[in-house]
């Protein structure tokens, strides 16, 4: 009954193609957040002098905060971390507050202050030989956080409230961004890249509640699957950030200002424990964050590659018969997604076996066209004795439980289900336990990723909001609203551990997850979960998925074309284009739609699209180098023009372009109809971008109207920079791997260009354990072309066949582009054929071209 009421429901929200707001609350109907919202601010509390305790040599001040009104005291706990960061918490004085875990990676690295002064109104607690402050103002309370005497982050004690009752125990706090011109953070909403803002507008503040919400709709603060509180505040001058490490129920209200930026943040229960980040650059305070909650690993090099999924290829001869689509009509593909059909009443870890009789025959079938298989494995188990999942998981007391301490079921695809309590230690270990070869029978290595989808946790019942009740419990005694957000981060931790124990820690573990957290990019990749096939939601995918780099989590991309609905031809053709460009790149369709596999489109689109895969094909390398520089330094590796030209104003708002690494700038066409758009072309009068679709030279002098056609998306390469591709079109990446390599560039105004390039197994953790890899720097001056390693002593040939030099010919001049021309070296000054000329491991390489 309950299951016919939610289809209904749904169909009925398929009608509509919006959201249910219905289900999911505003802040109107979330007690907490009508409460916090309205408070006024005033200055409850105030330092007790008497109370500090910390000085010079100890790494944390603390001091008790008297409340005014009533509400009980507090204690406030400042700590020195590296990298110009603090961590501030503010407890009640004997806090009963759950302290999250499993997020951080690892305890932040402390430094101690190298000063504490205690002054009659303030003390004053600085690190990094002064360089970093915080200022504790007594009454009216406040913290002031600078860098290089450069106020950075405000800490505003009006707005503190820490309040309890039976239910929850709400707390709120503001901070003020003084050199912000611009906020920017709160993964993950379906809205633009820079925060809007929603003190004066009449929108909601952002939510964050992990919510599996079909229709999701653009434009808008609703919570989606993940959360990470993290806010930036960015300006010309400098780049702050602080994060709320909290993983319960948030609303966050937005208010950009000149020099008064102000982020709100309202939780709902948990500990108020921040992060500040002092940076002062969007580099700085990116690594300050990866620091603390991690990089991604590097992804296992097929994962880079084309993913074809749909909801579901339901029998294995369907499987069959696309994998043979894309290799007979000259489509490359790495990967083919199985989803939930392809279990046997949706009990995970087993196979269906009407439609499904021969996995392991449908596995070989797969390796012998070099490609893999991903499948989906859910987190809701069905309630059914005799399925040793269920079993075994009942049996070792591992499922959450209601509050009155019975097994919590609940409706979800197989029907009553009960929920891993991933929380518990022993079942992630359980979980993990059953990705082996001996309990997901019929699994081989073919299967060399896992899908963790439905982890929010959802559950159909919309009176829960789709999920756990908040006074479910974990592990004992957590309620679920303690630790609602970090689920889905818990699932993937099983489910990664699960990989790693069955390949015996030989291989990456590729996971894909639906719900996620702030260090989620630890052991998952994101997408963008169930968009709609319309043009807003392009753009959509550019906006959350630059937004999910600057937080950390990389490996993110979005269904191409639409989960939900059909595409038109030409939004299909325009979001292969795109999505080639996002870090993770995977077509998948929900169960209604026409099926849209390449090969079955139009003649003309097929060629649009092929040219648009093996475009992503051709700079693998460039994608692998940059993975690889983000698992070291933490970067982002596809980013928005602010991070890069921090300094420019107009480009604070721009979303609909990207960088990919540093030198390649790409603008994805997120509009129908066009035959021009304006692109925005960065840097200044020194930077020139190159065309690779196109032939016009442009200079970073900001907007020019760029002609385009249907054939491709315009993208360029910086001046300066050095490109590292593969060019022949090879099925899949595992037959690309001794293929040689073609370095595209073009010299600055000193005659200079410089790029990086990265070469390993693709599969290994060796690169993490040992030194097997070769990470190689390369400098062109003038006609010589030098490969420097810069670490790594791997022994992975680096042949360079064909070097491709594009001179500027005319540089733009009065709304003129500029023009160039190309020229490819496949030999050496002296004749010798450049892929015979072996580049040494140990020392430099030079190739004289001239
Ligand atoms: O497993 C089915 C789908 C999946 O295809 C999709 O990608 C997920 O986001 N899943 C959601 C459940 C229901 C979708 C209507």
């Amino acid at each position: 009954m309950i299951m016919r009421l939610l289809f209904i429901i749904f169909w009925a929200a398929t009608l509509t193609y919006c959201a249910d707001h219905g289900t999911f609350k505003d802040c109107s109907r979330v007690d907490f957040c009508t409460n916090l919202r309205s408070r006024e601010p005033s200055d409850n509390y105030a330092v007790d002098p008497s109370s500090i305790s910390g000085s010079s040599d100890s790494d944390t001040l603390t001091a008790t905060l008297k409340s005014n009104n009533g509400d009980s005291d507090l204690t406030i706990t400042l700590t020195g971390l590296q990298q110009n960061t603090f961590r501030l918490k503010i407890t009640e004085v004997d806090s009963t507050q759950y302290e999250l875990q499993d997020v951080l990676d690892g305890d932040p690295e402390i430094l101690n202050f190298d000063n504490v002064e205690v002054g009659d109104a303030s003390v004053t607690v600085t690190t990094s030989s002064g360089s970093n402050s915080a200022i504790i103002t007594f009454s009216p309370f406040n913290i002031e956080f600078s860098k290089d005497g450069v106020s950075e982050v405000v800490f505003n004690g009006d707005r503190l409230a820490v309040t309890r009752n039976d239910v929850n125990a709400p707390f709120s706090f503001a901070v003020t961004y003084p050199q912000a011109l611009q906020l920017y953070g709160v993964h993950e909403h379906c809205d633009t890249l820079a925060l809007r803002n929603t003190a004066d507008s009449g929108t909601d503040p952002y939510r964050l509640k992990n919510s599996d919400v079909a229709y999701y709709e653009t434009n808008s603060p609703m919570a989606l699957y993940g959360a990470v509180p993290i806010i930036y505040g960015h300006g010309s001058t400098a780049t702050a950030g602080v994060f709320l490490h909290n993983a319960a129920e948030q609303w966050i209200e937005i208010s950009n200002q000149d020099g008064d930026s102000q982020a709100y943040f309202m939780a709902e229960i948990g500990t108020l424990d921040i992060f500040v980040l002092l940076g002062p650059t969007p580099t700085e305070v990116v690594r300050q964050y990866t620091a603390l909650t991690g990089t991604a690993h590097l992804p296992q090099l097929w994962t880079l590659g084309y993913h074809q999924s749909r909801y579901s290829y339901d029998t294995q001869e369907d499987v069959e018969n696309v994998i043979s689509g894309f290799d007979t009509n000259d489509f490359q593909l790495d990967a083919i997604w199985l989803d939930i059909d392809y279990t046997d009443s949706y009990k995970y870890f087993t196979w269906n076996p009407d439609t499904f009789g021969d996995p392991v025959g449908l596995q070989e079938t797969i390796a012998s066209t070099n490609k893999k298989l991903v499948t989906v494995i859910d987190p809701h188990i069905k309630v059914e004795s005799g399925y040793n999942v269920y079993d075994g998981a009942l049996n070792d007391d591992l499922f959450v439980k209601n509050a009155n301490g019975s097994v919590f079921e609940g409706p979800c695809w197989p029907g009553i289900s009960s929920y891993m309590d991933f929380l518990k230690p022993e079942a992630r270990d359980y979980y993990a336990s059953m990705y082996s070869y001996d309990n997901f029978q019929s699994s081989t290595s073919t299967i060399a990723g896992i899908w963790n989808d439905m982890n929010e946790p959802s559950v159909f019942d919309n009176s829960l909001e789709m999920t756990l009740p908040a006074d479910s419990l974990h592990n004992g005694s957590v309620r679920h609203r303690e630790i609602h957000n970090i689920y889905g981060l818990l699932h993937t931790m099983a489910t990664h551990q699960g990989l790693l124990n069955r390949d015996n820690g030989e291989r990456r573990p590729f996971v894909l997850t639906r719900s996620h957290f702030a260090g989620s990019q630890r052991y998952a990749a994101i997408w963008t979960g169930d968009n709609t096939a319309d043009w807003p939601y392009l753009l959509a995918s550019f906006q959350e998925c630059l937004n999910a780099n600057l937080l950390g989590i990389v490996f993110c991309g979005a269904d191409v074309a639409g989960f939900f609905n059909n595409p038109t031809e030409e939004l299909y053709q325009r979001w292969y284009q795109a999505g080639a460009w996002l870090p993770f790149f995977r077509a998948h369709s929900n169960k209604d739609t026409s099926r849209r596999e390449p090969y079955l489109m139009s003649e003309e689109t097929q060629n649009i699209v092929r040219n648009a895969i093996r475009t992503r094909y051709r700079h693998i390398p460039q994608w692998y180098t940059l993975f690889y520089e983000h698992t070291r330094f933490g970067d982002p590796i596809i980013r928005p023009l602010f991070y890069q030209y921090p300094e420019d104003t107009n480009v604070y708002s721009i979303d609909n372009q990207i960088l990919v690494g540093r030198d390649i700038l790409v603008r994805p066409i997120t509009e129908p109809g066009v035959e021009f758009v304006d692109i925005y072309f960065p840097g200044g009068e020194t930077e020139v971008w190159i065309p690779m679709t196109s032939n016009d030279v442009q200079r970073g002098t900001g907007w020019a109207s760029v002609n385009i056609s249907n054939q491709a998306i315009p993208y360029y390469y910086r001046r300066g920079g050095a490109v590292v591709r593969k060019n022949l079109a090879r099925a899949n990446t595992a037959e690309m791997v001794n293929d040689p390599y073609r370095v595209y560039w073009t010299v600055d105004w000193d005659s200079h260009a410089q790029g990086t390039v990265y070469l390993d197994d693709g599969v290994s953790f060796k690169y993490r354990d040992s030194t097997d890899y070769n990470y190689y720097n390369l400098d062109i001056n003038g006609d010589d072309v030098t490969v420097t390693p810069i670490d790594g002593d791997g022994n992975y040939e680096f042949v360079m066949a064909e070097m491709v030099r594009r001179d500027i010919v005319t540089l733009p001049k009065n709304d003129k582009p500029g023009t160039f021309k190309e020229t490819i070296f496949t030999r050496d000054a002296n004749g010798t054929l450049l892929k015979d000329i072996k580049v040494h491991l140990k020392e430099k390489t030079v190739f004289k071209l001239k």
